[in-house]
């Protein structure tokens, strides 16, 4: 494998990666591939690569159009709504205009009031999500994984078979190995790169459609990453954890790193909890093993959410962890109820530090943050 010489380079092409598909996602429309916007972790992308479209991240990381969604949606919302329904209203995303079918989960309850309004724009399916990972739980999933089927059959008029599912989930076990190897390097000490160059490869994934390419990409830059002797400077390693991070990580990766520590785990929907898991390839019922994998899934929407608690003793363990800064973004119950959970799991039985920050898509608080952070670190 050719290694990578220009690894800074490579880090901002990936960080602007979201930027640069649009053109992609347009060629693509044209050649007739469907495209498929979902907005969550727990939709299993199997399905969609099955029929042959691609899966494109509709959340929105910008605050640009939350003013529009404010007419429509209550101000004290979740940015990540707002901002992803204000995209959609006024015609900005070139994903959701490319999209053919948008598909949604029953996650949180802002996100499953606000499919009812985007279904009133473009075609909207929503996946009924149970609250648990109990066997109930797990039927109700099943199920809701045929009907999925049903769903993308009949629209984009191409059968699912069991044979083109198992491929999908080959390939898709493949990504979340290379990704998840990529994402590992971060446990040497000091780290191979910042914890915003990681970020920006592991989201600038998500946006490149060619997967097989996408794969191989990642391999070169994690097998260059290893062999690189260049390391960051030695200080205190922190995990991010709590809601998605896409729409503020500028400033929390600004506030930590200027404060003196190295981000070096991320048990957040772009990083550790998306690609933890595999399907088991060999499982006699693949639905099954689809839906279990799934449902695995470490969110707070889950009730009780004991692989949320797995994941972090994991984390905090195999990166030395010296500190835990769980980020919530502002009206998001489940994180912020949970948060009281992770902060005594994190202080009482890691015995680490931990604090706690609620904030938005704006940069208003960024000084705020900076001063909270440094504090936090300082005494790490
Ligand atoms: S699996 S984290 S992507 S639901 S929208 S819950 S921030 S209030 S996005 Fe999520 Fe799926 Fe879970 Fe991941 Fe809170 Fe906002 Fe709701 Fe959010």
């Amino acid at each position: 494998m050719k290694l990578i010489e220009e690894l800074p380079k490579v880090f901002d092409d990936f960080g602007e990666q979201r930027k640069n598909s649009f053109i992609t996602a347009m060629e693509l429309k044209k050649k007739g591939i469907p495209m498929v916007g979902v907005f969550c972790t727990y939709l299993p992308q199997e399905f969609a690569e099955a029929i042959g479209a691609v899966t494109v991240s509709l959340c929105s990381v910008s605050e640009e159009t939350i003013p529009d969604a404010e007419e429509v949606l209550p101000r004290n919302l979740c940015p990540l709504i707002k901002a992803s329904y204000g995209f959609a209203k006024t015609d900005k995303c070139p994903y959701f205009y490319f999209s053919d079918l948008v598909i949604g989960e029953t996650t949180c309850d802002g996100k499953k009031k606000m499919y009812e309004y985007l279904s009133e724009i473009k075609p909207v399916h929503v996946m009924e999500l149970p609250n648990s990972q109990s066997e109930n739980g797990l039927e109700l999933w099943k199920r809701e994984l045929y009907k999925l089927k049903q769903v993308l059959e009949e629209r984009f008029g191409v059968e699912i078979t069991e044979e083109k599912l198992r491929e999908a989930v080959r390939r898709k076990n493949r990504e979340r190995r290379a990704l998840k190897a990529f994402y590992e390097t971060m446990k040497l000490d000091p780290p191979p790169m910042s914890g915003k160059e990681a970020f920006n490869i592991l989201n600038g994934a998500s946006f490149r459609f060619d997967k097989e390419a996408m794969i191989e990409e990642i391999e070169a830059i994690t097998e260059s990453v290893l062999s690189r002797e260049e390391r960051m400077p030695k200080r205190p390693r922190i995990l991010i954890t709590g809601s998605p991070i896409g729409g503020v990580a500028e400033k929390l990766f600004l506030c930590i790193e200027e404060a003196g520590a190295n981000v070096v785990a991320m048990e957040c929907c772009s990083a550790a909890k998306s690609i933890d898991r595999l399907v088991d390839e060999e499982a006699g019922d693949i639905y099954e093993a689809i839906a279990d994998r799934y449902l695995q899934t470490a969110c707070s929407c889950m009730s009780p959410n004991p692989n949320r608690f797995e994941l972090l003793n994991r984390i905090v363990d195999e990166y030395n962890i010296d500190g835990v800064i769980e980020v919530v973004l502002q009206a998001c119950h489940t994180y912020n109820v949970e948060a009281y959970g992770v902060k005594r799991f994190v202080t009482a039985e890691k015995n680490i530090p931990y604090t706690y920050i609620e904030t938005d898509y704006s940069t208003a608080d960024t000084e705020q943050l900076k001063t909270r952070i440094s504090a936090f670190i300082e005494m790490l």
